[in-house]
């Protein structure tokens, strides 16, 4: 999967590109994220790609020239690496966008790839964003200083469901939310830890009966804590059978 990240800050990227899974998928080339400047698309003397903004007030806005050339460059890199450009949106991070769920990441991991903007200061002008951007999206409601941590969550939620990286062990879909509901308790050694035991059906290697604990285990939880996403749960055949053990 292709990922173009148009930023001021290109630096802050290392915190996912040099770490964990998602370090090791780009080194694999499952992945790959190019970095592109804005800055480096400016033509003045002082590298400018904010300005105060018209009708006053507090803060900068980022110029839609340097941008529109950057976004220009990412849909060449995008291209060249293969990618097909209507299945390689431009997604702009912003506290206004659609609030990202792993419905959107699933829809995601479909694409060829992605170009993501990241806006600072109070955002980019309007203009810009109205002529380019195929996708607006929040990770939350809550403001941060600059669009690069969203779109280093985005990379990151999208890179771990692919199945490669995943070494095609389903250990993504079956995550928390993936099937609607919350993830369930886990365990590892030692046997004993602070007088608590380590529930005994996960020693009995029995495995039908481990799976069925632990789906019990997501519903309990998903209903004490989530009762937004209960309301919502549609079970499969398996699911619904286990529920009725439970109900009985
Ligand atoms: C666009 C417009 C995303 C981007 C304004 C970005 C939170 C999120 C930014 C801004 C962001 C989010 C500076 C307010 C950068 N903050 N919730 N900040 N601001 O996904």
């Amino acid at each position: 999967m292709f990922f173009a990240v148009i930023s001021i800050l290109p630096e802050m990227f290392t915190a996912i590109t040099e770490y964990g899974v998602v370090g090791r998928a780009i080194k694999r080339e499952q992945a790959m994220i190019h970095l592109i400047n804005p800055r480096d698309f400016t033509t003045d003397n002082y590298r400018r790609i904010d300005e105060r903004p018209f009708g006053g007030g507090p803060g900068m806005v980022m110029m839609a020239e340097p941008l529109e050339k950057a976004i220009a460059h990412a849909k060449d890199l995008a291209m060249q690496a293969g990618c097909d450009l209507d299945k390689c949106p431009v997604v702009y991070l912003s506290p206004q966008g659609e609030t990202l769920g792993e419905t959107v990441v699933t829809q995601m991991v479909a694409f060829d790839g992605m170009i993501l903007l990241c806006g600072r200061y109070e955002g980019i002008d309007e203009r810009l964003l109205e002529t380019y951007v195929d996708m607006e999206i929040s990770i939350g409601d809550y403001v941060l200083t600059g669009g690069e941590l969203p779109a280093m969550v985005l990379m990151d939620s999208v890179i771990r469901r692919l199945p490669a990286v995943m070494g095609d062990d389903l250990s993504a879909e079956q995550d928390s939310f993936v099937d609607g509901l919350l993830d369930c308790p886990h365990y590892t050694k030692p046997l004993e830890f602070q007088g608590k035991a380590v529930p005994d059906v996960l020693l009995s290697g029995h495995h039908a009966n481990i799976a069925k604990w632990r789906f019990i285990q997501q519903v309990k939880r998903t209903q004490a804590r989530r009762p937004d996403l209960w309301e919502k749960f549609s079970p499969n055949k398996q699911q619904l059978k286990w529920l009725k053990d439970l109900n009985d």
